[in-house]
């Protein structure tokens, strides 16, 4: 049975199709337009390679580095060029004023830890040493956890998680849902897209102070400094669920093909549709 230059022609078509949909499919969701799409007041990508200024996707609340940093740092996400930033006691102040809701909070992070030492802060917002309002993430070791995720004061509300030293980067998110009645609203601390503690609390809201700017890297007055990497900081006036955790963590770890491997796989079939239409030919030329 011989197959006509037509029929070659229709199945090349829709074999490219086939093909641009399937390496479309494969590819995933970008990480940083996962991040968009849900909505953040603010999203550090901490890709920048000199300078002092720490971009925010949102086009609002870019920061300032200071102190002992290191820039040009392999990132968090696969497959992705942009670096991260290398914290010894350095740090990025925003803005805080328009960053993180009173009744919905969700922080994401990718992290590393060289050493850690009681106090070491990865993100917060609060106004004084005291850290009597806002929200922020640190380290102490309670004996059962070691990550803590606080809103409004340092010791309570808090949810923690067991964290220990990492030079592999975790996946951190935090959220608040609050606006609940009696002891329905809940905080939540994620670990690489899973749960890793909840606590359920009367604290239906976040309390800010007027002047308390976003601090990543440490708390504030140059107090508890992170040290290891951070990249990929989102904040949002919205509660991220489960479900939406997972996704961000399955996008950030997925590895994105080489466009390469569609191309050849096309480039390999069409080598092929050629030398059938020349044999084609040959063989009619055969039979007369
Ligand atoms: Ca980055
Ligand atoms: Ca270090």
């Amino acid at each position: 049975m011989k197959i006509s230059d037509a029929l070659l022609i229709r199945i090349s078509v829709a074999l490219i199709a086939v093909l641009i949909l399937y390496s479309n499919l494969e590819a995933g969701p970008i990480y940083s337009s996962v991040v968009m799409a849900d909505n953040p007041d603010a999203y550090w990508r901490l890709g920048e390679t000199s300078g002092t200024t720490a971009v925010s996707q949102t086009g609002t609340h870019s920061g300032t580095y200071s102190g002992s940093y290191t820039l040009g740092q392999t990132g968090a996400i696969v497959d992705d060029a942009n670096t991260a930033v290398d914290f010894s006691s350095g740090l990025v102040q925003a803005t805080g004023t328009g960053i993180g809701g009173t009744t919905a909070l969700s922080i994401e992070m990718w992290v590393t830890a060289d050493s850690l030492s009681t106090y070491n802060t990865l993100l917060m917002r609060t106004t004084s040493l005291a850290w009597n309002d806002g929200f922020g993430i640190y380290y102490q070791d309670t004996g059962s956890t070691q990550l803590q995720f606080f809103i409004n004061g340092y010791a309570a509300p808090r949810v923690g998680a067991v964290f220990a030293t990492t030079s592999s980067y975790r996946h951190v998110v935090a959220t608040f849902l609050g606006g609940q009645a009696g002891s329905d609203n809940l905080m939540s601390i994620y670990l690489d897209g899973t749960l890793a503690g909840s606590l359920n609390t009367t604290t239906s809201s976040i309390t800010y102070g007027l002047s308390a700017d976003l601090y990543i890297g440490q708390s504030v007055s140059n107090y508890g400094y992170w040290d290891g990497k951070i990249d990929e900081v989102s904040i949002y006036s919205s509660v991220l669920s489960a479900g939406d955790v997972a996704a961000h963590y399955a996008a950030g770890i997925a590895p994105i093909p080489e466009p390469s491997s569609a191309s050849f796989i096309l480039s390999a079939f069409l080598a092929f549709a050629m030398v059938r239409k020349r044999r084609v030919k040959r063989d009619v030329a055969f039979s007369r």
